[in-house]
């Protein structure tokens, strides 16, 4: 029986040659349709946000960002070339070998092709190792420390808002949760905390939790890191266009964990001076520190938050409680 098929297959082939060639010439004409569709696309390109892979920010907003960006859209460059490939190969094997008027059964099967094996094995594999390649490199260039940072910031996440140390002005910023607006489905946008930095200089931030694990992520700086309790976490940049970008929590860490909004600053360094002066001027002096965790405030823990928030010290003055004055250090 398949002997007799594969040779009436042939047959049907042999006559109907001509025929072929012309349906050949219609198969081009169909394969232009995905092409062009990949070249329009390409095209489109040409502008902004697709330039840049419709990523938030410009490469110059941090010292990072045009890194991120090329590795971003020279992912998306070769993927889309592989997919164009592996569409059109998908589409141009459903045409030419579709059943034909009068054919049954299967096609004679083709297996153990080494050629095609070699080069379904090694395709992939440079593709994977070249990703992990440019990826471990730019992830190198990014976490590198940066050993005298101009600006040391300490950013203490909490639920759910933050607080912000200017380390080497020794002034404290703390936020509460973003309000929602009574009437509306926005929140209130000056209720939102605010970190300024200044322009063109190098900030290493430092990350703590007061309590669960939450994630310190600024949009438009296209990078997030982890914010866990008793244990830090780094982040060095240089912010390199003045402006304000939006932040927010990236790790779901309960009830209003989409209220857990901030916002970064970039400004130039006089404002810079001023708003730490204005911290200065209203009190904020010193750092708040990790007398807040939420471990540690627990009744009966025994931890050093104990002492320190207590009501009956009276020698010291400090602590007929003023919020503000919750959990600071002696900063002198
Ligand atoms: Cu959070």
């Amino acid at each position: 029986m398949g002997r007799f098929r594969g040779y009436r297959m042939r047959e049907i082939h042999h006559h109907n040659t001509e025929r072929s060639q012309v349906r050949r010439n219609r198969l081009f004409r169909w394969a232009a349709i995905p092409l062009g569709a990949a070249v329009a696309i390409v095209l489109a390109g040409c502008s902004q946000a697709a330039s840049q892979g419709f990523l938030p920010g410009t490469t110059e907003t941090t010292n990072h960002t045009g890194r991120i960006i090329n590795l971003w859209t020279g992912s998306w460059v070769i993927l889309l070339g592989v997919g164009v490939i592996t569409w059109s190969l998908i589409i141009w094997a459903a045409v030419v070998y579709r059943r034909r008027r009068g054919q049954t059964g299967f096609p004679v099967q083709m297996r153990y092709n080494m050629p095609l094996e070699i080069l379904y094995t090694g395709i992939p594999l440079i593709l994977v190792l070249g990703f992990f390649a440019f990826t471990a490199r730019d992830q190198a260039a990014i976490e590198e420390r940066i050993e005298d940072p101009d600006v040391q910031i300490q950013v203490y996440g909490k639920r759910w808002g933050w607080d912000f140390n200017y380390v080497d002005e020794d002034v404290y910023f703390q936020g509460t949760q973003t309000q929602e607006q009574q009437n509306g489905n926005d929140v209130v946008d000056d209720s939102i905390p605010v970190l300024y930095l200044p322009v063109g200089q190098s900030v290493e931030i430092k990350l703590d939790s007061r309590d669960v694990a939450h994630s310190f992520w600024v949009l438009d700086f296209l990078y997030k890191k982890d914010v866990y309790p008793s244990k830090s976490n780094y982040m060095y940049f240089v912010p390199q266009e003045e402006g304000v970008y939006m932040g927010k929590c990236a790790e779901l860490c309960g009830e209003f964990h989409s209220l857990m909004l901030f916002k970064v600053a970039v400004v130039s360094e006089e404002e810079y001076e001023a708003y730490t002066q204005s911290l200065r001027d209203a009190g904020n002096v010193g750092q708040v520190g990790n007398e807040l965790d939420a471990f540690s405030t627990e009744p009966g823990t025994g931890a050093p938050g104990d002492g320190e928030l207590a009501p009956e010290d009276e020698e010291s003055g400090e602590n007929d409680v003023d919020t503000n004055d919750l959990g600071q250090e002696d900063g002198e």
